[in-house]
């Protein structure tokens, strides 16, 4: 074999981390920018920090508008402001609605990682202020939706992927255009910006696997600014 490829499959046999290089940004649509195993290098980081602001602000099932039935992904956030939803709608707070205190802080190590994703992505001065974080068991789906609460839609969306893969489904402007499925797997970080920012997207439900850092669970980072 030529010692120039990586053989992914020798490092996971050999408990190594996986070296492969990240891709080049890859523009799927305008201002749809994926850049492949971007965030695999700090994954383990990431991970820590999750568990340290899900000790602080629990992931919960939130209730959906009007139906009241539970999302199936649990979320948490972390940042000045966080992603809620209950009966009367969604909504960006201050506090986490079921402790009452404010969201932890967002980690500078997320802040920078957003931050140089959305510039390698060609969006320069994105300024997170919300981390919304969904954790995704085996079966756990989220149905085709636009991102549209926040008002300054010139600012991108970062959405960093993170355990096992999943199927991504990019739509158009309206939910009845066809959508182009893409995997996200693990390390995968994508930016949605300019004409893409307001695409319906969702994720197919989550087929059983097994990631070595985070088992059974996909976790989805999105990086917003809010209010
Ligand atoms: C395209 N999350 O939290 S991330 C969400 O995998 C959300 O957890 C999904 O959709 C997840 O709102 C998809 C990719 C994503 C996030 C925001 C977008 C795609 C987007 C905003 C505009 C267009
Ligand atoms: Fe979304």
């Amino acid at each position: 074999m030529d010692p120039c490829i990586v053989d992914p499959e020798a490092f996971a046999q050999a408990g190594l981390p996986d070296a492969r290089p990240a891709a080049a940004a890859r523009t799927l649509l305008p201002g749809a920018v994926l850049l492949s195993r971007y965030a695999c290098a700090q994954s383990e980081a990431i991970a820590a920090l999750i568990d340290r602001i899900a000790a602080a602000a629990p992931f919960r099932h939130f209730e959906t508008p009007l139906r009241g039935a539970r999302m199936s992904a649990a979320m948490t956030n972390c940042g000045e402001w966080g992603w809620t939803a209950d009966r009367r709608g969604y909504q960006y707070c201050a506090r986490d609605p079921d402790t009452g205190r404010p969201w932890p802080a967002m980690p500078r190590a997320f802040s920078d990682l957003a931050e140089a994703a959305a510039r390698a992505a060609g969006f320069e001065a994105f300024h997170p202020n919300v981390c919304l974080i969904n954790r995704y068991a085996i079966g756990a789906r989220m149905g085709m939706h636009q991102d549209k609460g926040e008002p300054d839609l010139r600012q991108p969306i970062v959405s960093v992927s993170l355990g096992c893969p999943v199927i991504f489904q990019l739509g158009g402007m309206t939910r009845s255009e066809p959508a182009q499925r893409v995997l996200l797997e693990h390390g995968d970080v994508f930016v949605f910006g300019g004409p893409s920012r307001l695409r319906y997207h969702g994720v197919l439900p989550l087929r059983a696997g097994a990631d070595p850092l985070f088992g059974a669970q996909r976790i989805n980072l999105t990086f917003r600014h809010a209010q």
